[in-house]
C-alpha cells in the first residue's frame, strides 16, 4: 500500500465520508482503502490484526464481518479515525484543515434536528430483554480487563442546569448483560456534568453510541469550551444538522442513523462500581490498571440492521500507524490562540509522544517575552491535559521533522537560563509517571517542562547564522543541473 494516498479526493466525496459512516465505507471501498476481515475471533484476534495493521502509517480500514461467536452481519470497523480519506495527509496543511472545520463547526453551529424515528430504531431491547453482551466487544490486547464496546464512541448526558448537551468520547468496558462501565477522567465535561447529578442524590442519565457518522466521533474526542453542545458543532462541520432520536428512559438525544446505543442510569460510586481496566493505552502502557468505577445500568438497547460498531482501540505510539493525532493538534493550537499568543507558525506532536506528551511550538519572535508567553499558554490550556514537554522553537524550524526540532534543542537550548519545570499540572489515571501514592491518594497531577529552544531575543541578531542555502537559491541550482545529474531529480 502507498504509503500518501489522499490523491483524488474530492471534496464532496470526503464531505459525504464525514457526514455519513455507511458512506464513508463506501468510498473507502471504492478507493481500495478497506481489509474486509471475515471470521476473526473478538478475543485477540482482532486486537493483533489491529496492531499489525499499524506498521503502515496509513493502515487500511479493517471491517471486520462474519465476528466469531456473533450473529452474522454484525460487524467491527478499525481504523476509520485516522483514514486519510477524512482527514488529508498526516502533515500541517491537514492540521489547518481541521482547525478550519473545527472554527466553521463553532461559528456556523447547527442545532441537532429532533425526528421521530431512524435506523437506529429498527430494534429495541427493553428492561428484561436487555443483552449487552450480544454484541462485539473485542478484548483487544492481552492483559486488558475484559471487552471494550467503546473505544469510538460516543457519550451523550446533559447537564441538569441548563440545556447543555455534552458528547464525549470516553471508553466503555462491558461487564455483564445489563452492566458497562464508562472511564471518563476528573475533569471531563461528562465527568463535571455526572457530578452534579449525584450531589442530588440522583443518577445521572446517560445514552452511549458506538457507532455513527465520522464527524461525530472527532468533535466528540476533541475538547471545546464548556457549554459548547458537540452536536451543534458537529452540524456546523457538515452544513446540516445532525438527526436525532430521543432516547425512551432518558429522553437524552443520539443520532437518528447511530448503529448501535446503550441507554440507562450512571449511579454515584457510593452506590455502585466496578473494577475498570486495566487497558492498553496510547501511551503504550496499561497505566490506568483496575480501579472501582461507576457503572451504567442499561434499561435500553438500540440498534440497526447488520450494526456496525466503531473500534479505535489504543496501541503503543511508537508505531507508525498510531503517530499522530491530528485532531489533537488542531485543538491545542486552536487554545493557543484562544489565550492570546500572537504569531504562532505552526503546532505539531512529536512522534512517539502518543497523543499528547511532547508538545511543538513555533512562532515568529515578535518582542521579548514571547516565547515565555507560548510556553506558558501550552502548559495551561485545555489542549494541554497530560502534556508533559513542551518546546518552543522559532519558525525556521520545520516542526513535524523531529530531526529539525532536535537541533533547535541541541543548539538554541541553554539549559540553565531557557527552562521552566512546573508542578501540580493538569493529568490523568493514564499517565505513567504518576507514582503509586499519587495514584492512591487522587492527586492526579503531574510536573511540566518548558524548553524555549529559541535564540534568545534581546540578541538573537548577533547570534551565528544558520549554515545553510537558501531555499530558492537551492532550486534554482537544481533546476539547471537535473539534466545532467539524475541524483538531484525529484
Ligand atoms: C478514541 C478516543 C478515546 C478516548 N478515550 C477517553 C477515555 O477513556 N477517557 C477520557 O476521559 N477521555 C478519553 N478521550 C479524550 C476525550 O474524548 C476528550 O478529552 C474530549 O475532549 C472529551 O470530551 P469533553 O471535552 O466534552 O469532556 C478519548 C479520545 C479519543 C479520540
Ligand atoms: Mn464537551
Amino acid at each position: 500500500m502507498e504509503d500518501t494516498k489522499v490523491d483524488g479526493i474530492t471534496e464532496e466525496s470526503q464531505q459525504a465520508a464525514w457526514r455519513d459512516l455507511r458512506e464513508f465505507l463506501d468510498i473507502a471501498k471504492e478507493r481500495g482503502e478497506l481489509v474486509v476481515v471475515k471470521g476473526a475471533d473478538p478475543h485477540l484476534e482482532m486486537g493483533a490484526l489491529y496492531e499489525l495493521s499499524l506498521r503502515k502509517t496509513y493502515p487500511p480500514v479493517l471491517l471486520f464481518e462474519d465476528i466469531k461467536g456473533y450473529p452474522k452481519g454484525y460487524r467491527v470497523c478499525t481504523n476509520m479515525r485516522t483514514s486519510p480519506l477524512l482527514v488529508g495527509n498526516l502533515d500541517l496543511e491537514a492540521v489547518k484543515n481541521l482547525r478550519r472545520a473545527r472554527q466553521r463547526g463553532i461559528k456556523n453551529s447547527i442545532p441537532p434536528q429532533s425526528v421521530n424515528t431512524g435506523p437506529v430504531m429498527a430494534n429495541i431491547q427493553r428492561d428484561d430483554d436487555v443483552k449487552v453482551l450480544s454484541f462485539p466487544a473485542p478484548k483487544w490486547h492481552p492483559l486488558d480487563g475484559g471487552g471494550y464496546i467503546g473505544t469510538e464512541c460516543l457519550v451523550i448526558n446533559k447537564d441538569p442546569d441548563s440545556d447543555w448537551v455534552n458528547v464525549g468520547t470516553y471508553r466503555v468496558m462491558v461487564h455483564d448483560n445489563k452492566t458497562i462501565s464508562v472511564f471518563i477522567e476528573p475533569g471531563k465535561h461528562g465527568d463535571i456534568i455526572r457530578r452534579k447529578y449525584w450531589e442530588r442524590g440522583q443518577p445521572c442519565p446517560i445514552v452511549v453510541c458506538v457507532g455513527q457518522a465520522p464527524v461525530l466521533g472527532n468533535v466528540a474526542g476533541s475538547p471545546s469550551g464548556q457549554g459548547v453542545s458537540e452536536l451543534a458543532q458537529a452540524g456546523g462541520r457538515i452544513g446540516e444538522a445532525i438527526r436525532v432520536v430521543h432516547g425512551e428512559v432518558t429522553g437524552l438525544p443520539f443520532p437518528a442513523d447511530a448503529e448501535l446505543v446503550f441507554e440507562g442510569f450512571m449511579h454515584s460510586p457510593e452506590v455502585e462500581s466496578r473494577p475498570e481496566g486495566p487497558f492498553a493505552e496510547w501511551t503504550g502502557y496499561y497505566a490506568s490498571h483496575t480501579r472501582p468505577e461507576p457503572v451504567v445500568r442499561i434499561t435500553r438497547v438500540y440498534h440497526r440492521d447488520d450494526l456496525i460498531v466503531l473500534g479505535q482501540p489504543p496501541a503503543k505510539p511508537t508505531y507508525p500507524g498510531r503517530q499522530f493525532n491530528l485532531i489533537s493538534i488542531a485543538a491545542l493550537w486552536d487554545a493557543l490562540e484562544a489565550a492570546g499568543v500572537p504569531d504562532i507558525k505552526g503546532v505539531w506532536k512529536l512522534r512517539g509522544g502518543g497523543t499528547r506528551f511532547i508538545n511543538v511550538i513555533s512562532i515568529r519572535q515578535a518582542f521579548p517575552g514571547h516565547a515565555k508567553f507560548a510556553g506558558m499558554a501550552a502548559i495551561g490550556t485545555v489542549g494541554a491535559f497530560m502534556g508533559r514537554i513542551n518546546i518552543v522553537v522559532e519558525d525556521d524550524i520545520d516542526i513535524t521533522d523531529t530531526a529539525e526540532v532536535m537541533w533547535a534543542l541541541a543548539t538554541r537550548w541553554d539549559p540553565a537560563t531557557q527552562t521552566d519545570i512546573i508542578s501540580d499540572c493538569w493529568t490523568g489515571n493514564l499517565d505513567p509517571t504518576l507514582t503509586p501514592a499519587k495514584r492512591k491518594s487522587g492527586d492526579l497531577t503531574n510536573s511540566r517542562i518548558v524548553i524555549y529552544a529559541v535564540r534568545p531575543f534581546h540578541w538573537k541578531d548577533e547570534y551565528p547564522k544558520v549554515n545553510q542555502f537558501d531555499a530558492e537559491e537551492l532550486e534554482k541550482v537544481r533546476k539547471k543541473w537535473e539534466r545532467e545529474l539524475p541524483f538531484l531529480r525529484l
